[in-house]
């Protein structure tokens, strides 16, 4: 039951798998075809989804002693190896792994790097390749003295930063206001339930906006570059991580809303949350990280590390050694007492059961590799979530702990953030994903037992506004899917999302797309406001965007009537800096999506 616009998907996918064989695309650059500047620009301009790669900016900044020479390499000064470090932290060790191992990208160790010698590595970096390697000297983004700097650099022994033990975090780990010494009770007159946690991502801090009087009560200092904000499964504690891997617990229930514990649990890290089963509500929070590749779970009312644990290990596929799987997102199951923990390089999901962290359970289940985001489906009980690098979304029983299916969306690259749960008309519940590697909007059927012919299947595919979509949205008590583009090069695309109606979808036909150009609406004339992350009010009745501009740039937040697409009101202010996730706290809470 797949309509005409997936079939189109497939072939283009198919079109490039076959290029990516002809150019012999394999985790060794060794079997790379040497780039041709003539077509090197046109065959690789940067697209949405390599730009999304992750950068390590803060291992970027860690200085480091350049490594000794062997004969025939040159050596490079501490000075000339920190500058191509950095350099690597930032742009390539996203996809070539902290370790130059490889990841999405080729493996760059020297035993590989030195073959290949200089001149390659320096062409291979001026012009890119088609297999996805962007053209760092063509695009202009490095220089040529820059280039050479980087291909020596990758001559040389990859530098190898610190790991991050128990002694470590306990170093970092503060409990500014004992639990003794908090309150018993909410202090403050605010509609806890009802407010948003945003991410002001530049400024390293989240502002507390009230959803119903649109106020921002309160703007908290957090981690560097702050990702995400979940909620403990009362609603009281606020858990917010940087990408610098520091978790800040805030105490909702205070007079003025602030941190009352926080630890560093590695150097980069982007994903947190808190125990969620009945009877361990608060109990335990667990955040996981890109360096070093582990998680660890803490005491939900301090912070505490109490268990970390590694990710190093095997991948399921090939069970070769991978040295650092990161840990991507991360949920709680409502189901039994255990959190879902994605590793990425991997492609393994741990359920860790955490009623006895002495007696440490673990069931591992063998999925696909690249897992990142994902969220459950409707009644809570299957986890689904992209392998977004092999364009497949992967469903686990959180009931009985078992991998239910893994199917492929039939679009490039999927990131649904946490999904939309909807209802359509006749596949009866599905759950939606949007690509960052083209413009559809993938179901998928949630409901075994109501529609089993159609589980675990993509019954349907459509066309939004574009490539480089990031998430999805929608909530029970809407009629609406919304789809934003924020990656998408084109302005009056990426200030924009794509609205359609549930109500009137239809088998075997692409949805009316509604497009809301709220850049425009906001009145947003400088930079280029990226509209991104739709999160509805508690109730259901509105929907926010974030227009995240740059940071000498204005950005608002925009406030949508769900039923009538109107405008209801924009957030303007200067401490509103790069805006980005936005996080209700009821819904947070419930998984409401
Ligand atoms: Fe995110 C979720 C990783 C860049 C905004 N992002 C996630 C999750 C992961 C992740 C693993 C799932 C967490 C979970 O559920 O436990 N993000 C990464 C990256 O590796 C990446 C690609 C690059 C990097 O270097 O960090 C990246 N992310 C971004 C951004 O640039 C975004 C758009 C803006 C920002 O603030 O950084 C961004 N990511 C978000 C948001 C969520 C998220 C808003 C949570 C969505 C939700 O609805 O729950």
């Amino acid at each position: 039951m797949v309509t005409s616009h997936v079939a189109k998907a497939r072939h283009l996918l198919l079109a490039s798998a076959a290029m990516t064989l002809i150019l012999g695309a394999s985790p060794v650059l060794a079997q790379d075809a040497p780039p041709d500047p003539a077509t090197a620009l046109e065959d690789h301009g940067t697209t949405p989804q390599d730009q999304y790669q992750p950068s390590l900016d803060v291992l970027a900044e860690q200085d480091v002693t350049a490594p000794g020479a062997p004969e025939g390499v040159a050596a490079l000064t501490d000075e000339q190896y920190n500058e191509a470090n950095k350099i690597y932290f930032e742009r390539c060790a996203g996809c070539h792994g902290v370790l130059r191992n490889g990841a999405t990208g080729k493996a760059l160790t020297p035993d590989l790097t030195r073959e290949l010698g200089f001149d390659y590595l320096e062409s291979f970096i001026t012009y890119g390749s088609p297999a996805g390697m962007p053209n760092w000297g063509t695009s202009g983004e490095l220089n040529e003295q820059q280039i050479a700097n980087m291909a020596n650099y990758l001559l040389l022994d990859p530098a190898s930063p610190p790991e991050f033990g128990m002694a470590e975090m306990k170093e970092t780990w503060e409990v500014k206001v004992a639990p003794e010494d908090r309150p018993t009770q909410q202090m403050n007159d605010w509609d806890l339930e009802n407010i948003f946690s945003v991410t002001l991502r530049d400024a390293g801090q989240i502002a507390l906006i009230d959803g119903n009087t649109y106020e921002i009560k309160r703007v908290v200092d957090t981690g560097y570059a702050v990702h995400i904000s979940r909620l403990s499964a009362s609603g009281r504690y606020l858990m917010v991580i940087g990408r610098d891997a520091k978790v800040d617990m805030i105490d909702l229930w205070m007079e003025e809303p602030d941190v009352v514990a926080t630890i560093k649990v590695g150097s980069e890290a982007r994903s947190v949350e808190t125990s969620k089963m009945e009877g361990w509500e608060d109990r335990y929070a667990i955040a996981g990280t890109y360096w070093p590749p582990q998680y660890v779970i803490m005491d939900g009312d301090t912070l505490e590390p109490l268990k970390i644990v590694s990710t190093r290990g095997m991948t399921y596929d090939e069970q070769e050694y991978h040295p650092e799987p990161r840990v991507a997102a991360i949920l709680a199951s409502h189901y039994r007492p255990e959190f879902i923990v994605n590793i990425k390089e991997t492609g393994k999901i741990q359920l860790v059961d955490y009623t006895d962290l002495k007696n440490l359970k673990i069931t591992e289940i063998e999925t696909e590799r690249f897992l990142h985001d994902g969220g459950l489906d409707s009644t809570k009980r299957y986890f689904i979530t992209a392998a977004n690098a092999r364009n497949k979304l992967v469903v686990i029983d959180t009931k009985e702990g078992k991998l239910e299916a893994i199917t492929d969306t039939g679009g490039e690259t999927p990131h649904p953030g946490r999904g939309a749960n909807i209802t359509h008309p006749e596949y009866g519940p599905v759950w939606a994903t949007s690509h960052l590697g083209d413009d559809s909007v993938a179901l998928i059927g949630t409901d075994p037992e109501g529609h089993p012919d159609q589980a675990w299947q993509i019954v349907s595919s459509f066309p939004a506004l574009g490539g480089g979509s990031l998430f999805v949205k929608t909530h029970p008590e809407s009629d609406h899917l919304y789809v934003d583009a924020t990656l998408n090069p084109d302005a009056a695309i990426s200030g924009s999302v794509a609205v359609f109606k549930v109500s009137e979808m239809k088998a075997g036909e692409d949805p009316e797309i509604i497009t809301l150009n709220l850049a425009e609406m906001a009145g947003i004339t400088g930079g280029q406001a990226r509209a991104v992350q739709g999160e509805f009010n508690k109730e259901g009745t509105e929907v926010w965007f974030s227009l995240w501009n740059a940071a000498d740039q204005e950005s608002a937040i925009v406030v949508l009537d769900d039923k009538t697409l109107e405008v209801k009101h924009v957030i303007k202010d200067e401490r509103l800096i790069t805006p980005t996730g936005k996080f209700n706290v009821y819904n947070t809470m419930g998984d409401v999506y």
